[in-house]
């Protein structure tokens, strides 16, 4: 924890009266320059901290900022969270996190950010990702698991971000294949998990989350190829996002070690409750072309079970499904 964590987390835990400046130097170990220095950073960062002559500060207003140490502090995970790297802003939040598990890092280490200058969908795309709004997440995993397994993780933390929503902002999310979560219809969460391992091993996994919680309808650029929306924009109500992100983490920490020690079942089972294009009809667009035909469920391993209309079926390993609504949409 640095000194500005440290001071801030006495502001917190003292935040009914005043504290001195010589007892937070006495406490923490540091000159009483080290500490006004501390506290015109945060004032800088949007904390309001009162100060008053001979009685010390005391903290009357935070931003909604991610701090790691908030996110941290009453996370109680096991795994999951025990290492956090909070930026400010960064290009992708999944390249920062590939980066640190390629220094090492251990498992269960979570990047966030509060804006990405270049944050990644699929196959190259943008991922919108304004300042200080949205969550933007990705989490380091090394699991034991076949290399085959692996897109399996993604069906998990796309049942985690629906619980979250439902729990946190009483949304009723939906999940659709392969890394979309949906509210009424729209795009609310996209996910990117990105692997490396060897033909054997799995390296490491990062799971990349992306949640629009307050976003405005005025910072969604005008063409994007799937409807969008935001927690905001649903329910008129803005997100603690700080809340938000600690309930998926416990909520990811949980499946993932019932996915350990139960494997994909439960999991699939879970996703399948959360997907309303079972039974439906569906258009999936590949590189290729598109394929019509309904959707029966998930694969074992994760790919889309999709009955043709000859009754062939066709075991979906990549695409973008989109619901046939009408009969035009089939031309
Ligand atoms: C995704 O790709 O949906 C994966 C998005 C993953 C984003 C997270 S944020 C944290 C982590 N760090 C990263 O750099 N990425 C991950 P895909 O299915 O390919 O969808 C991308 C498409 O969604 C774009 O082409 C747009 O049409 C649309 N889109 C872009 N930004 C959006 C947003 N904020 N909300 C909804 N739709 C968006």
């Amino acid at each position: 924890m640095t000194s500005r964590d440290e001071i801030l987390n006495l502001f917190r835990t003292n935040s009914d009266h005043y504290i001195s400046g010589q007892k937070i130097s006495h406490l923490l170990k540091i000159s009483r320059a080290a500490v006004w220095k501390q506290v015109k950073a945060l004032r800088e960062l949007g904390f309001e901290i009162e100060a008053k002559h001979s009685l010390g500060y005391r903290l009357l207003a935070a931003p909604d900022l991610l701090l790691a140490s908030d996110i941290e502090s009453g996370l109680n995970c096991r795994l999951i969270g025990q290492t956090v790297v909070a930026l400010t802003e960064t290009d992708s939040t999944n390249a920062q996190a590939r980066q640190l598990a390629e220094d090492g890092a251990i498992e269960g280490t979570v990047v966030v950010a509060d804006r990405q200058s270049a944050g990644r969908g699929r196959l190259g795309r943008r991922w919108e990702s304004p300042s200080g709004v949205n969550l933007y997440c990705s989490i380091l995993l090394r699991p034991q698991i076949p290399v085959q397994q692996a897109p399996q993780l993604t069906f998990l933390s796309a049942v985690a971000v629906a619980e979250t929503l439902e729990k946190v902002c009483h949304l009723s999310a939906k999940v659709k294949w392969p890394n979309d979560i949906l509210v009424n219809g729209a795009k609310i969460s996209g996910l990117l998990n990105e692997m490396n391992a060897e033909t054997e091993q799995i390296h490491f996994v990062i799971l990349g989350v992306g949640v629009n919680l307050n976003m405005l309808e005025e910072q969604f650029p005008e063409s994007l190829n799937y409807p969008a929306t935001s927690v905001l924009l649903e329910t008129g109500k803005s997100v603690d996002r700080l809340m938000f992100l600690q309930t998926f983490l416990r909520c990811l920490e949980q499946y993932y070690a019932e996915f350990l020690e139960e494997g994909f079942t439960p999991i699939r089972q879970r996703w399948e409750g959360y997907c309303d294009t079972i039974n439906r009809q569906v258009r999936v667009d590949q590189g290729s072309g598109s394929l019509y035909g309904t959707v029966v469920g998930l694969e074992p391993e994760g790919a889309l079970r999709l009955q043709l209309d000859d009754g062939r079926i066709e075991r979906i390993l990549a695409g973008d499904v989109r619901p046939v609504t009408k009969k035009m949409d089939r031309e």
